[in-house]
């Protein structure tokens, strides 16, 4: 299999996590697509979107969208990285969405940051910096039950919050939530999060 990532994309870091986790990296070649954008970049031989991650399967196939990819690499490790008991299964795929819309959240707000000025949305600006303050908050308020192991939905949340360190230090997410700091902090212990930490 080969995996297209790039720089620091929190998106390309969630499979890179989950391949490590799982014990595919034996099976997995990673290629660095940056710098993304243009119209001969690697990723537009494989489909219409030219994002990261994307992964070209043994059978020839190629999967866009990290929620795809994670969820077909955890297949292919015997689903390891997801809960079998139904309640804790739900409880993973609960912390998989909020995690996920942290992600986009801060995805958006760090490129209408970057815009020309003019061209910046305040109003859009301000929405989502509101919309991740409350998903911290709902992440603290889970933190506790995160465990040591991490699956599909914890891994999103470390992708996320070290996206957020890097495009958003501002929000010191850390501030008032100590059970994700401490949460945060042992998971970063891990080599798969380590390898793949932005870098900045
Ligand atoms: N929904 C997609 C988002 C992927 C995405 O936006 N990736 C960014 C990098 S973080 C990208 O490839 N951008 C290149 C571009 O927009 O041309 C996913 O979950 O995989």
């Amino acid at each position: 299999m080969k995996l297209f990532h790039a720089g620091n994309s929190p998106y390309a870091r969630r499979p890179r996590i989950v391949a490590r986790e799982a014990g595919l990296m034996d099976r997995i070649e990673e290629i660095d697509a940056a710098p993304l954008g243009g119209s001969d970049n690697v990723v537009f031989k494989h489909g219409p979107g030219g994002k990261v991650p994307g992964l070209l399967t043994d059978n020839g196939a190629y999967l866009c969208e990290s929620l795809i990819i994670c969820r077909y690499l955890n297949d292919m490790a015997g689903g390891s990285l997801l809960p079998t008991e139904p309640k804790a299964r739900d409880e993973a795929l609960h912390v998989d969405g909020i995690a996920s819309l942290l992600m986009d959240s801060l995805f958006v707000r760090s490129h209408e940051i970057r815009r020309e000025e003019g061209e910046k949305s305040p109003g859009v600006i301000a929405t989502e910096a509101a919309r991740a303050a409350r998903a911290y908050d709902e992440l603290e308020s889970l933190a506790g039950g995160f465990g040591d192991e991490p699956n599909l939905g914890t891994i999103t949340v470390v992708a996320s919050l070290g996206y957020a360190d890097w495009r958003h230090p501002g929000d010191e997410w850390r501030k008032g939530r100590p059970l994700l700091t401490g949460w945060f902090e042992k998971m970063m212990q891990r080599p798969a999060m380590e390898e793949t930490k932005p870098i900045f």
